[in-house]
């Protein structure tokens, strides 16, 4: 569990492979340049290490798989990434993943559900997006893994995808929530209402607000659990909140809202981990995206306002 005694181990996952828009390969960058290693030490956290992740770059590189583009290179990063997050796990430190795109979260998750695997114990998972991230290779209208890495993790898919490290399925659906969602594809839909995850959607958040969201989410992601992971794809914030990202959706989640969902996270004591992705600094307007994401990691992390 996340406490200030403990160290937190940056995972920075430089991957752009699985969106078509360029530029979440600078995530990593940007959020150096936004101090997020001191703004954990702010709070008292050491920051034990770095671990970079090596991603090949696009341009070296060619796909001819049209339903789950550069499928190849994206396992290869997220076997790697799944081995660290284990070890970090293991070492009793923190992983907070810092993306590159959401396909990462194949990875992190896979990793870290493989330490608990070991004691028999299984993770909860909250899902922060605009998108579901819920299409399968023969759903997806794009073929971008970006936006299959939740379906993959609860075990539908690919299998090589859906089996990293072993961990098959990485998360048991009854522990998974959607918060946010507000762009969902025709068959993505159906998966998602046939899944059995819980989805907290734009519509839910402003009936009964972030608060009542985010308590019957911890509820969901703590049953039975040893904790629980927040996988936050920045673009489930309100675009005006975050400029710099680059499948921006109208309606999102507020700044306070956004907070609030992390801060009850924090008061909670069950979050084991955290990764944030889908930041593209070349959309961005003077880092303000890396720096709003920077406080709400904080947030995470125990900051209160007094
Ligand atoms: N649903 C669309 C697709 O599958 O192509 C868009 C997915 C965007 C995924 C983003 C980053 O969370
Ligand atoms: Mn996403
Ligand atoms: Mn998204
Ligand atoms: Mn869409």
């Amino acid at each position: 569990m996340v406490d200030s005694k403990q160290a937190v181990h940056i995972i920075n996952v430089p991957l752009d492979l699985g969106a078509s828009r360029r530029g979440t390969d600078a995530g990593p960058s940007a959020f150096r340049v936004a101090g997020l290693s001191a703004a954990l030490q702010r709070l008292g956290y050491t920051v034990s290490q770095e671990t970079d992740i090596p991603v090949p770059a696009m341009e070296t590189r060619k796909t001819d798989n049209a339903s789950a583009r550069f499928k190849d290179e994206i396992l290869t990063v997220c076997q790697e990434l799944a081995s660290t997050t284990l070890q970090v796990m293991d070492a009793g430190e923190i992983p907070l993943v810092i993306g590159g795109d959401h396909s990462i979260a194949m990875g992190t998750v896979s990793g870290l559900s493989a330490h608990f695997a070991k004691a028999q114990k299984r993770l909860g998972l909250i899902w922060f997006d605009a998108h579901g991230d819920m299409n399968l290779p023969e759903s997806s209208p794009s073929g971008n893994i970006h936006g299959m890495p939740l379906s993959h993790l609860i075990g539908m898919g690919d299998p090589d995808l859906s089996n990293i490290l072993g961990a098959h399925p990485a998360v048991d659906v009854k522990n998974v929530v959607l918060i946010g969602i507000r762009d969902i594809d025709r068959i993505e839909r159906e998966i998602i209402n046939k899944s059995g995850v819980t989805a907290f959607t734009m519509r839910e958040i402003d009936e009964i607000g972030m608060a009542r969201v985010a308590r019957r989410a911890l509820e969901i992601v703590n049953d039975g659990t040893a904790g629980f992971h927040v996988s936050f794809d920045l673009d489930g914030c309100d675009p005006e909140v975050i400029p710099g990202t680059g499948t921006t959706v109208p309606g999102g989640v507020s700044y306070r809202e956004a907070h609030l969902l992390l801060e009850e996270c924090a008061a909670h004591g069950g979050m084991t981990s955290m990764e944030v992705v889908e930041l593209n600094p070349f959309l961005d307007h003077r880092n303000v995206s890396a720096e709003r994401a920077v406080t709400l990691i904080q947030s995470a992390f125990g900051r209160s306002i007094l």
